[in-house]
């Protein structure tokens, strides 16, 4: 299967929190390449990495990192796919990673999700619902995923029970 998300993360301590993009996007069956780049320690690879990612057919990029959270930034500025960013909670809470994820300056957008593994799955998720919108067979797991999930709370839900 060949990648159409590229998930990259600034740090190997990211991984367990990114593990959750990887899960979600086998969960749908969408191929996936993941890389360890740092805006700050590797900048000059993760140029390279991300200005040709388009050419190795690579649809969105996720990038998940914490701190001072440049990375899906810095790779929003050096393509026109879609980015989207994932704080992780490396200090501060992910508070710090949030902000730098999401404040990005008109012109250069970065979908930012929420912090941690949430976030990490709902990358995935979102960079499916982008993929979905010219791909029939994804438009259509996207629905059995709502269902799915609208009968696992219902079922919780009746399980409570009354007094
Ligand atoms: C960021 O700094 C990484 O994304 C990571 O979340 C954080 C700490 O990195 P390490 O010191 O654990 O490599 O660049």
């Amino acid at each position: 299967m060949s990648a159409r998300v590229a998930v990259l993360m600034g740090s190997i301590s990211d991984k367990e929190t990114m593990q959750g993009c990887i899960d979600t996007l086998d969960r749908f069956g969408v191929g996936w390449e993941w890389r360890v780049l740092s805006a700050h320690r590797t900048p000059h690879e993760t140029h390279e990495y991300i200005s040709t990612a388009r050419e190795r057919g690579i649809q969105v990029i996720v990038c998940g990192a914490g701190m001072a959270a440049h990375l899906a930034g810095a790779a929003a500025a050096a393509t026109t796919l879609p980015v989207i960013g994932v704080p992780v909670a490396a200090s501060l809470d992910g508070l710090d990673a949030l902000l730098a994820t999401v404040q990005m300056p008109p012109g250069i957008p970065v979908a930012t999700v929420a912090i941690g593994r949430a976030g990490a799955k709902n990358a995935a998720v979102l960079a499916v619902q982008m993929m979905a919108l010219s791909d029939s067979d994804l438009a259509q797991k996207l629905e059995d995923d709502r269902a799915a999930m609208r009968k696992k709370v219902l079922a919780t839900d009746s399980e409570l029970g009354v007094a």
